[in-house]
């Protein structure tokens, strides 16, 4: 019998109203079942909102360093914790243990940063245009906060909004991927055995259809922190509009990396390989595009393709494995179909294009490291997100072309160039449109306590991250104490 998993809703296990459930499995063993979990709809939602809204009243009162204490211990229980975290996560998700320890870690940096956060949340003090007067502006929460996060980073894009969230005061209903509801369980766990009271955090397993839905659609969810798909988050832009929640979209990306002809061609090499090919390419800040100026394109083109031959498909858990399979069936077959759109295209296939089928890899969902050459930027397979093992490679002559180049599509999440000269760097800096701009570092590999997040299609102006995150789960409250003891009148008495 498969482990049987549970919502969390105002401190208690609780299974789904309808008593339906669902599997989770190992994309790497389709035949592995890691666990079944609740199907929840509306009327689960619901309770969850409920529990949210009534811990709120008691929650905002905690001082912010009490809420920073719990996040230190939420942290400490992350790092004990972190070996077997990452066992079940690649179990759960495929991607290579190493990866999945950097997805805890960034989980752990998260609770870190909240923790002191806890000891600043810095508002301004301003001075008053009247006499005895004095003013300031102070952060305070917003209220229940939806969390609702994709599959790619199971712990730490749950915690870029869950623990801000509630640092800030606010309480919380977590929507987790249903393709990774086990790792979001352990969270609820840990934060709970940290001391997070009843209430705080809640946890709904399921759908984005009906669980993600009710949420979006409550009249008592105040905030929204979506990462998924740039569709998704256009439909829930418009739905929370009916009640004017805020929401924070982090989407889509068509991440480039560019490689000028002064280049370090190793660097460049071993950057795109990890951009383009770690975590299956299956990371919104993904190398999918690779800018190549014409001096070095055939030399850097056969190294490319000797490396990528020489990456080991496999079990994310297994030491000699590089690159582990695509979440799941649909997404392969995603994968598939953009390999047939740029053949039609008459991009050259120059490795790759098929799914991977030999010995156990037939048990799950492999697809080969795939790279094309010979790619137009106005080609789909170099416009739209792939999501998966696939590099576009783009032949250019100048940095005023890569930078047009990579500026052409509707999004601007990550951007990389490889470059010895600082001037070309600064250039870069200066004119490329993206959230993110890496100097000879790949696209991937944000850093937990910067701003995360990008320009365009990619979202909607949000940061997580660091400190901007703090703008989106606190609200500024305006402060003005008058001890004058009299009436004075702003913009009149002193004019
Ligand atoms: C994502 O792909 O959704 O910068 C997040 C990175 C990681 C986070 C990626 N730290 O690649």
């Amino acid at each position: 019998m498969p482990d049987k998993f549970q919502n969390f809703i105002n401190g208690k296990w609780v299974d789904a109203k309808s008593g339906r459930t669902f599997e989770n499995r190992n994309p790497a063993h389709w035949d592995e079942v890691i666990g079944v979990f609740p199907k929840s709809a509306k009327e689960d939602v619901d309770e969850a909102v409920k529990a949210a809204r009534s811990a709120y009243e008691k929650w905002r009162l905690v001082p912010a360093p009490a809420r920073g204490d719990i996040m230190r211990k939420i942290g400490d229980l992350l790092v004990k914790n972190k070996e077997e975290l990452a066992h079940e996560m690649t179990r759960e998700m495929g991607k290579v243990l190493e990866e999945t320890r950097g997805d805890v870690q960034e989980g752990i940096d998260t609770a870190y940063y909240a923790a002191t956060e806890g000891r600043r949340l810095f508002g301004h003090t301003v001075p008053s245009e009247l006499p005895n007067k004095f003013a300031m502006a102070i952060r305070v929460p917003v209220g229940v906060a939806a969390i609702i996060t994709p599959w790619n980073f199971p712990m730490a894009i749950p915690t870029w909004g869950i623990f801000p969230a509630v640092l800030s005061g606010n309480t919380v209903v977590f929507k987790p991927a249903s393709d990774t509801p086990k790792t979001a369980t352990t969270l609820i766990r840990i934060m709970m055995e940290a001391g997070i009271p009843e209430g705080v955090v809640n946890l709904v397993h399921g759908g984005g259809g009906e669980v993600g839905n009710a949420i979006v659609v409550h009249p008592d969810v105040d905030l929204i922190l979506f990462t998924g798909s740039t569709d998704v988050g256009k439909q829930i832009s418009r739905q929370a509009s009916a009640t004017l929640k805020r929401v924070s979209l982090e989407l889509g990306g068509k991440n480039a990396q560019i490689v000028m002809d002064d280049a370090d061609l190793d660097l460049a090499l071993d950057g795109v390989l990890w951009g383009a090919f770690g975590t299956t390419g299956q990371r919104c800040t993904a190398t999918s595009r690779l800018i190549l100026h014409d001096k070095i394109y055939d030399a850097f083109m056969a190294m490319l393709v000797d490396r990528t031959k020489k990456l080991r498909l496999g079990d994310g858990l297994l030491p000699t494995t590089d690159v582990g399979p695509c979440i799941n069936e649909a997404q392969r077959n995603v994968v598939q179909s953009y390999i047939e759109i740029g053949k039609k295209e008459w991009a050259r296939l120059v490795y790759g294009g098929n799914i991977a089928v030999q010995g156990d890899l037939a048990k799950g969902w492999f697809h080969e490291p795939t790279i094309f050459d010979n790619v137009k930027p106005n080609m789909r397979i170099a416009q739209e997100e792939i999501f998966g093992p696939v590099l576009s490679v783009i032949r250019m002559a100048s940095l005023e072309e890569a930078i047009n180049i990579i500026n052409g599509t509707i999004y601007g999440l990550s951007s990389s160039i490889y470059t010895r000269d600082v001037n070309k760097a600064f250039v870069a800096i200066r004119d490329i449109k993206a959230g993110i701009t890496y100097i000879n570092v790949p696209t991937i590999g944000a850093e937990a306590h910067l701003p995360f997040g990008g320009v365009k299609q990619t979202g909607n102006g949000h940061r997580e991250g660091g400190w901007a995150v703090y703008d989106f789960f606190t609200e500024w409250k305006a402060v003005y104490v008058d001890y004058s003891g009299k009436l004075q009148r702003a913009q009149i008495d002193n004019y």
